[in-house]
């Protein structure tokens, strides 16, 4: 592996790969590792060395493989890693968003609702069309993708998805220095180390967590497949040390598209998708701390935003398509007032005046006449 460090144009390949030597010697080396791995990822990997020459197609199996081996070997730990003494109590900490913004993307992610029928993720976990997706209290199949260029961030639409909590999105630059609450389904805290990280401990993406962190700057990354992301770049301090935050936290496997949220004109919103952390082969550490990165949303917010398609006008149950199921929606809102951003009452206040009346019942049965114009 030694002489596969000289080679400069194999340089992606010799880093993983150098990486995984180092594992194999009991030390680690640094670097950033992307928080989710699967198979359809190693597809997309081995999928790319088709353009490049052979040596370095070889290199990265042996690579793949010795990570493989690797990640299979270290057994069951990646979400939020808090610390014993900073953990909150989800019962009474309610300074964070609503917990149904944040789903299960497949059996090894999360993703960040924005629109009543769209989540946002990222992509390096693999899954896309038929994915499910578990949020809000029920499962949702993914119907349609959009990717955004080359950046480590698509919109997945949800097929009968018509989701009461989401969140807007983060479109301002001045995320440094920020406070942010950072959520997920990924690993969570195993083993103490001594006095300076935690092993990562679950079998599943099934228990979402909670933390907080604060925004220390800003960067752009490229992965391993060349997905270049800007990115907003935070660090897993130790518990009370100057900087940290109460409810101080790391992202582990699993975590991957999950939130970054700031608190932003009596909202959150999401500023970041959970992308990276420094590699530890499955721990956390405080001591040094490690870098955690997120996909920067204020990047790409212009692009979010005209990505998320429309409803049909006057389908309220996002199966594109309006009839009884619809009006049944609105029923149950009749008369309602107090609607506001961003659900706008299950999305029953078509026209956003805060209340659902004939108005909207009017707006309905257009689209119903017209069949939503399909
Ligand atoms: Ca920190
Ligand atoms: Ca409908
Ligand atoms: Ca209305
Ligand atoms: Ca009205």
């Amino acid at each position: 592996m030694g002489d596969l460090a000289e080679e400069g144009h194999h340089q992606t390949f010799t880093q993983l790969s150098f990486m995984v030597r180092s594992k194999c010697l009991g030390k680690n080396m640094g670097g950033m590792a992307i928080i989710s791995w699967n198979g359809r990822y190693k597809y997309e990997l081995l999928y790319q060395t088709k353009a490049m020459k052979y040596r370095a197609q070889e290199s990265l199996i042996y690579a793949l493989l010795a990570a493989t081996f690797l990640f299979y070997g270290t057994g069951p730990a990646l979400g939020i890693v808090l610390h014993p003494d900073g953990e909150p109590n989800l019962a009474n900490w309610t300074d964070r968003p609503d917990p149904n913004v944040i789903g299960r993307w497949g059996s090894n992610a999360s993703c960040v609702a924005v629109s009543s029928n769209c989540v946002i993720t990222t992509r390096h976990q693999g899954g896309g069309v038929d994915t499910y997706v578990d949020i809000g209290g029920n499962t949702y199949i993914v119907t349609e993708i959009w990717n955004c260029d080359t950046v480590d961030l698509r919109i997945a639409k949800l097929y009968g998805a018509n989701l009461t909590s989401f969140v807007g999105i983060y479109e301002y630059t001045n995320e440094t220095n920020k406070e942010i609450v950072m959520g997920g389904y990924g690993k969570g805290r195993g083993i103490l180390l001594e006095s300076y990280g935690y092993t990562w401990s679950g079998s599943s993406n099934q228990t979402q967590r909670w933390g907080q962190n604060k925004v220390n700057g800003t960067g752009n990354v490229e992965d391993i497949v060349g997905r270049i992301s800007d990115v907003i770049i935070a660090d897993f301090d130790g518990y009370g040390v100057q900087g940290a935050q109460p409810y101080e936290a790391a992202m582990a496997e699993w975590d991957s598209g999950g939130g970054w949220f700031i608190y932003d004109g009596n909202k959150w919103k999401v500023a970041g998708l959970s992308r990276g952390v420094t590699d530890h082969d499955g721990e956390s550490w405080f001591n040094p701390p490690d870098s955690l990165d997120a996909v920067r949303v204020s990047s790409y917010a212009w692009w979010i935003s005209q990505t998320i398609p429309e409803r049909v006008p006057g389908d309220l149950t996002g199966d594109d398509w309006v009839d009884f199921a619809d009006f049944a929606v609105l029923t149950q809102y009749w008369l309602n007032t107090g609607c506001e951003y961003p659900d706008w009452c299950a999305g029953a206040d078509f026209e956003h005046d805060g209340d659902v009346d004939w108005a909207d019942l009017a707006f309905l049965m257009n689209g119903w006449l017209g069949n939503g114009g399909n």
